[in-house]
């Protein structure tokens, strides 16, 4: 027999060798994966360089496992394995992702039943030619063995050479994390997105990953009892707030369209921006919705968020429970509990379809299980829009307008009455997305040491305009008078500490600056919009995103009473204007706010430092509300004890009839099925499109028209 004679042959045919020409191959398929298959939206060359590097460590680790064998025949039997096991990983990696744009979790893994009835193509159909690459080297590496050009190694690998294998792969995966640390902060505490993990430290590190979050979670799951859930609803039914007749019902059965303003805080609101001593109004047209009669809107309604930012805020508004105290309720339960989320509920209490549309990849913050569990019928997520560039969108997805646009063609074809849920995302750290959009520059720039602060206004403008286009095609096809319109501030978009280069906007001196401005500034808009309605006007009540939902729910005239909620409708005259803010001993009443270490009156800003005794029995009642309320929310999350809330009237959502594939076709088809009975807005618009309709200028647009309009109106003149 020939063999290969060649120093290559020499080197693979020690055991060392062919570990490491595993390990090579391995590599060099995971970074076709992540070329090819993957979308792990890679924007700096550091998260390039991440991504190189990250198959390596754990690949070494684990195939280098097999050193450990003395026996010739054992090792090679245990290196073949271990190698087809990390490629199984891989490959089943790789075409999931095809169909749903994610990574597969423990979780999904272990409900394989409701994932395979998700999946609308057979997974033979998600089969490319080029997967050929996967497994080519089994071919050819199992070609030269048998035909001996290859040769296996009788000497078994010295102990301490693989324990020192161990070890450097295990310091390299150290280095890989430390790294991964530096380009996102608290990356596996945050969860964020699975295509971070992905990006950071590679495919096996993220499977061990949800490994541990499904154990964590099925721990506190299965310690938890229908006992738990009993002490919850004892405290959720004295806390209930009743609805007040005066808004009971006044919207029931209209369309719900909810706006998620991205990072919006309420001092943006009725705000004018000075450049240069010309004053510039930042929000004019939510400003004309916060000042209308048609609209509720709350001027004390505060954010509840924690690490899990945005998805907290969703979790907040759509189920009146809050987020964690640690990391996303929404990627760590988000894709198990049970949960009795608005589009459930109005489902279940109004006949209403349901979607949610965001520009962003569908795997952020879970939301492509999560959403499943909360009911969504559909998801348009950024598969679903115009591809994404530089010019249209940034790191976190599709700029508003084209959002918007490309949002009305889904829209249009759902059934009335629907949920539908825009979550906007241009006005998003670092306020800076639409600086490759030229015809978009104008709103001008503030002008402070801090470039976050100075992008904000500008995004927020855009983020104004973008609205007003979405109003004015909903005026024009009519579905203005049939909806209510639903708007909320998740977060702040401005930390902390970076509100002293704020002071001086806001009219205050960065040096007298204190946490009480901090506090104050954690309000975000909500308002209510009822077309038709004339009662509306600015609401002082105190409360935050917790509350939202029974709120909302009255308004629809749908009985929360039996609901695990919470949360107290705002406009109840119950309502105890007590808000918790999700870290421990912070809270916000009309009377007293308690905020990283200090107590202030809240109507004067003045600053507690030695109470009296009635101000302590005060302080101590509302800290023990503030604590009660979120334990008892915390203990729902964790022990998922609404899978025990039986007799709420409400069934508990059939994921297994939801996937969020070839949606379009979904609605169409069920437009077909009703026939004549259809409600989509398409269908009653005798089956013609109202895409046409929709019309954004762009920021230069629409500055012409105001000056050729100002200009030709006083040549008339
Ligand atoms: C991403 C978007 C941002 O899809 O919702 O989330 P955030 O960073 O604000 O939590
Ligand atoms: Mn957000």
């Amino acid at each position: 027999m020939k063999k290969i004679s060649t120093a290559l042959g020499r080197v693979l045919s020690t055991r060392l060798g062919f570990v490491f020409a595993l390990l090579i191959c391995y590599w060099l398929k995971s970074l076709w994966a992540y070329n090819v298959d993957f979308g792990l939206d890679i924007q700096t060359s550091y998260q390039l360089l991440l991504s190189i590097i990250n198959p390596l460590p754990l690949g070494l680790l684990f195939i280098g496992l097999a050193l450990y064998i003395k026996n010739t025949k054992v090792f090679y039997t245990t290196t073949w394995v271990l190698y087809t096991i990390i490629n199984i990983l891989l490959i089943a990696n790789a075409i999931y992702y095809r169909e749903f744009s994610d990574f597969i979790t423990i979780s999904a893994m272990l409900a394989s039943s409701k994932t395979s009835a998700g999946l609308g193509d057979s997974a033979l159909n998600l089969l490319r030619v080029w997967d050929i690459l996967f497994i080519i080297d089994f071919f050819v590496l199992g070609f030269l063995f048998f035909t001996k050009r290859l040769k296996t190694d009788k000497r078994p690998f010295n102990k301490r050479a693989s324990f020192a294998i161990t070890a450097l792969s295990g310091m390299l995966f150290s280095a890989n994390l430390f790294m991964a640390e530096i380009d996102r902060p608290e990356l596996l505490t945050r969860g964020f997105s699975n295509y971070y993990i992905v990006r950071s430290i590679g495919l096996p590190a993220f499977t061990a990953y949800s490994a541990n979050q499904t154990y964590q979670a099925q721990k506190e799951r299965s310690s938890a009892s229908a006992d738990d859930l009993t002490k919850a609803k004892e405290y959720i039914s004295s806390h209930y707030a009743k609805p007040n007749d005066r808004y009971y019902g006044i919207a029931k059965g209209k369309n719900v369209i909810v706006i998620h303003l991205e990072s919006f805080q309420q001092f943006l609101i009725n705000y004018k921006l000075t450049v240069n001593n010309q004053s510039y109004e930042v929000t004019p047209f939510l400003n004309s919705l916060y000042n209308s009669n048609s609209t509720l809107a709350f001027s004390n309604f505060f954010n509840q968020v924690k690490a899990g930012k945005t998805s907290d805020a969703e979790t907040m508004m759509e189920t009146s429970l809050f987020g964690l105290n640690s990391g996303s309720y929404m990627v760590n339960y988000g894709g198990d509990n049970t949960a009795f989320a608005t589009p459930s509920i109005l489902s279940q209490t109004g006949g209403y379809t349901s979607a949610v549309f965001h520009g962003n990849v569908g795997s952020f913050w879970n939301r492509n299980n999560t959403y499943k569990q909360w009911g969504y019928n559909y998801f348009f997520d950024a598969n679903y829009f115009q591809k994404q560039d530089k010019t249209n969108s940034f790191q976190y997805g599709l700029n508003d307008k084209y959002f918007f646009k490309d949002s009305i063609q889904y829209l249009e074809r759902m059934q009335q009455p629907f949920y539908a849920k825009f979550i906007t995302v241009s006005n998003h750290y670092p306020y800076s997305s639409l600086s490759n959009e030229s015809s978009e520059q104008g709103f001008p720039l503030a002008q402070t040491d801090d470039e976050t602060i100075n992008g904000y206004f500008q995004t927020a403008n855009y983020l104004d305009a973008a609205l007003k286009s979405f109003f004015d095609y909903l005026k024009e096809t009519g579905l203005y008078d049939k909806s209510i319109i639903v708007l909320y501030g998740d977060h702040y978009g401005i930390s902390d500490s970076r509100n002293t280069s704020l002071a001086p906007l806001l009219g205050k001196d960065s040096q007298t600056w204190t946490e009480y401005n901090n506090a104050m500034l954690q309000r975000v808009p909500f308002m209510i919009h009822i077309p038709g309605y004339t009662d509306g006007g600015i609401q002082t009540t105190y409360g935050g995103e917790v509350d939202a939902l029974p709120t909302l729910l009255h308004i629809l005239g749908i009985d929360t009473s039996k609901y695990s909620q919470v949360g107290q409708d705002l406009l109840s005259k119950d309502n105890k204007q007590t808000v918790a803010l999700r870290t421990s001993g912070y809270y916000i009443t009309p009377e007293y706010t308690s905020y990283k270490g200090h107590l202030y009156y809240t109507q004067t800003g003045q600053e507690i430092t030695n109470p009296d005794q009635a101000t302590k029995d005060a302080t101590n009642t509302i800290k023990q509300a503030v604590a009660t309320q979120l334990s008892i929310s915390d203990s729902i999350q964790t022990g998922d004890l609404l899978r025990f809330d039986t007799d709420n009237g409400l069934k508990t959502v059939d994921t297994s009839n939801i996937s969020y594939s070839k949606q379009f076709e979904q609605e169409k088809a069920v437009e077909k099925k009703l026939g004549s009975k259809s409600t989509s807005l398409y269908s009653q618009n005798g089956n013609n499109s109202t895409v046409s309709i929709f019309n954004a200028p762009s920021y230069m647009q629409l500055h012409q028209t105001e000056t050729t309009t100002s200009s030709s109106s006083k040549s008339s003149n």
